[in-house]
């Protein structure tokens, strides 16, 4: 689970949740990882990296728009993968996390 709550004396972009959601199971590949954070963010400054179990990227695209980030990741075979998250938030603070997701088990 997250560490830290975001509150209105810290309000810098941290990963509100996630879709799929953060270390949960998904019976086929999502197409998609979509981040929702606390914050909105700058594109040109924000991205995430999905790998599978071997390390190799399956991520194909980001796409910004607010406090939303979508990666594209195509057709997902079942297996373990973990996403790794970098954002500068408009009030110019920066913020990185990690999380994983499983699909198909
Ligand atoms: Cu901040």
């Amino acid at each position: 689970m997250l560490i830290g709550v975001a509150t209105a004396a810290n309000a810098h972009a941290t990963l509100d949740h996630a879709v799929p959601a953060v270390g949960s199971t998904v019976a086929s590949s999502p197409g998609k990882v979509t981040l929702h954070f606390t914050e909105a963010l700058e594109p040109k400054f924000s991205g995430a990296e999905v790998r599978n179990a071997s390390g190799a990227r399956v991520d194909k695209g980001k796409s910004v728009h607010g406090n939303v980030m979508s990666i594209s990741v195509g057709s997902l075979p079942a297996g373990s993968y973990s996403v790794t998250w970098h954002v500068l938030s408009v009030d110019t603070h920066k913020t990185q996390g990690s999380f994983g997701f499983n699909v198909g088990r």
